[in-house]
């Protein structure tokens, strides 16, 4: 009895510390990183995109005070220069606001915080307009002074975790974490968040912090607010950026008991996949096998606002929003895959790897227009809003945890599988027809491809395939077709 007893005390400490659930709501899968949009118009998009198209999440652009940077290229938000609520994308009240009403329509709100360290020598002035002295590490709207901060010295060996670690990452300037006003300083600012209703956090940079110190951190975090919906007792889903392409000192392994971490190398994997460098019939194991960490320890995505961009790890594999068709095969493979937490980057179109946002005089942040089709202009690319994209979401609710099974290759580039008997994918990625009979799972009937079109009323605006009384349909993906995929589901059925 004693035993027992211990035994489910143990393992509700286990829960209770947990940081590894999503937080989403039950029906709800997919979260989009919504970069550089403005609180305001985050709000709305929750109102009449995000929340009836059942994406279940949204990642922010940094919250707090940034230094505010000559052309103001997007990565000055990586700067801080306190934790005040006031950056380009609104201010705190505007935020708050965001968060209840995105909250309302069921998607919930990660936070990308950077607390690895302040800004570089150069940023002086803050968004909010507070004033800093980053050459003498003076921060006074924190305030934080030079004794805050790990010595002077520059990352420049990545087999020696100290440095990677006490030094600074592109000239920023270091925080101790290990000093205890520095960790009430975050958990202040991390906990304010958690008041105003967000679900999680994005940990910049994590992989320069000791994983001691996260822990210590971490451990001090308050509960979700249960006055927006969430469950008593629940903690702050966290998702630490740690690349580990392998190959260096610190890995991955270290963070993932803390809480999730930015798979790497599920972006790399997917990228030379679909550019051809890898045949599609090796997907048959995607997860672990290709040295991912465990499925609810990944959050996986195609491109991040990094790596889109030839900053941070990975290089020309990585596909984007500038070859669509093996980027939304990629994403399609991604959303019908069971593995991981997917994530999905909305970007703002660039030619140059700093180029700030839209704005409408150079500082101020431009507000996305919308097309009739869904689609945006005005400088932001919106993936989220491609067909292809947020159908896919609607294919991941739909499955659910349905088990992936009727695995289908024809020995290179031509794959297909079922979600039990709630969806089907198929993809093309040979220079020739897949034209094929295939088992799809699910029920007899016709259902409307959600990938060449949408199902509307009892029609269907593209493709339609038809299941026989055995599961099979024929399937056919012309090599010269504008997408490479087809996908049906049981919410997809005519
Ligand atoms: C900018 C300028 C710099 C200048 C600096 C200070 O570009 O030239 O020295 O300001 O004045 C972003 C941008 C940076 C930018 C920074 C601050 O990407 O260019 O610097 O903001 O404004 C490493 C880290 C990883 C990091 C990537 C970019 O490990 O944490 O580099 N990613 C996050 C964010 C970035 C952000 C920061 C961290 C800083 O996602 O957007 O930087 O907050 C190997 C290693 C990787 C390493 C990679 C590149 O692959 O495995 O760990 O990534 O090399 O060094
Ligand atoms: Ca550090």
């Amino acid at each position: 009895m004693f035993l027992i007893k211990g035994l489910a005390c143990l393992a509700l400490l286990a829960l209770s510390h947990a940081q590894f659930a999503t937080n989403y709501q039950s029906g709800r899968n997919g979260m989009v990183h919504l970069f550089e949009w403005k609180w305001d118009d985050i709000a709305a998009e929750c109102e009449n995109f995000l929340g009836p198209y059942g994406y279940a999440g949204l990642q922010v652009s940094p919250v707090n005070e940034n230094a505010v940077i000559g052309n103001r290229p997007w990565w000055e938000r990586y700067q801080p220069i306190s934790y005040k609520l006031n950056t380009r994308s609104g201010n705190e009240e505007q935020f708050a606001n965001m968060v209840r009403r995105c909250n309302n329509v069921g998607v919930r709100t990660y936070v990308d915080v950077v607390f690895n360290h302040m800004a570089a020598n150069g940023g002086t002035t803050g968004t909010g307009g507070s004033n800093a002295d980053p050459s003498s590490k003076s921060f006074p709207a924190v305030p934080f002074s030079s004794l805050d901060f790990n010595p002077t010295c520059a990352i420049t060996n990545y087999a020696d975790p100290t440095n990677v670690r006490n030094c600074e990452l592109v000239g920023l300037r270091d925080l101790n974490q290990g000093n205890s006003w520095v960790r009430d300083k975050i958990v202040d600012f991390l906990n304010h968040l958690t008041d105003l209703g967000v679900a999680g956090f994005r940990v910049d940079a994590a992989k320069h912090m000791w994983p001691g110190d996260l822990e210590a951190i971490y451990g001090r975090l308050n509960n979700l607010n249960t006055n927006h919906g969430f469950s008593s007792g629940a903690k702050p889903y966290i998702f630490q950026e740690v690349i580990d392409l392998g190959g260096e000192a610190i890995s991955k392994s270290e963070y993932t008991g803390l809480g999730a971490i930015t798979e790497f190398r599920h972006s790399d994997s997917i990228g030379k996949v679909f550019r051809g460098k890898d045949q599609l019939r090796y997907l048959t194991n995607w997860g672990t096998s290709w040295g991912f960490a465990a499925s609810d320890r990944s959050l996986v995505f195609v491109d991040n606002h990094d790596n889109q961009r030839g900053h941070g790890a990975g290089g020309a594999d990585v596909l984007t929003y500038k070859v669509p068709k093996q980027y939304k095969m990629a994403s399609a493979f991604m959303l019908a895959h069971p593995f991981g937490t997917p994530r999905i980057m909305s970007s703002f179109a660039f030619d140059d790897t700093d180029q700030g946002p839209p704005t409408t005089d150079g500082h101020n942040i431009a507000s996305p227009q919308f097309n009739s089709d869904n689609s945006c202009s005005g400088g932001w690319v919106c993936e989220h809003r491609w067909r292809q994209i947020y159908n896919m979401v609607a294919f991941r609710n739909a499955v659910g945890d349905a088990q992936l099974q009727n695995w289908w290759d024809n020995g290179s580039n031509q794959i297909s599988f079922s979600r039990g008997s709630q969806g089907f994918v198929a993809f093309n990625n040979d220079n020739y027809d897949l034209n094929s009979s295939l088992q799809t799972g699910l029920s007899a009937g016709t259902y409307c491809d959600v990938i060449s079109g949408t199902k509307s009323g009892s029609g269907c605006t593209g493709k339609t395939i038809t299941v026989g009384s055995d599961g099979r349909a024929n399937i056919y993906i012309g090599s010269s077709e504008e997408d490479g995929v087809v996908a049906i589901h049981v919410n997809a059925k005519l």
